[in-house]
């Protein structure tokens, strides 16, 4: 009886020891995962496609998927852009993933990068 109990105590000593590697392999695999696809900044990135580049006005055309953070659908819309400099690195046509932001009561792209 007793050592029944002792048996059955090991036997799930050791499927405790079993499972717990995989468990915690998983967590810092997801926690890198997610920081990855969350930069820049803290916004989600979202899918979309350069319509129009406009450096004199400082300003994106983008036909972009839905934007959760910003309660968007799907859409063609103009952004502003936070750095200039973001206009010099695509062009119409590019397939991209950008963050956006409302900043100052306007739609504003604060993060962005080609699609892969
Ligand atoms: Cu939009």
């Amino acid at each position: 009886m007793n050592s029944a109990i002792v048996v059955a105590l090991a036997a799930l000593a050791v499927t405790a020891t079993l499972e717990a590697p995989p468990a915690a392999a998983q967590t810092p695999a997801g926690a890198a995962a997610q920081s990855a696809a969350a930069a820049p900044e803290t916004s989600p990135l979202a899918d979309g496609e350069v319509v129009k580049v406009d450096k004199g006005a400082g300003k994106l055309t983008l036909r972009h998927g839905p934007i959760p953070s910003l309660d968007m659908p799907k859409m063609t819309m103009v952004f502003r852009v936070k750095d200039p400099a973001m206009l010099d690195q695509v062009k119409a046509g590019d397939r991209v993933r950008f963050a956006a932001d409302k900043i100052g009561g306007q739609y504003t792209v604060v993060g962005i990068e080609p699609a892969k």
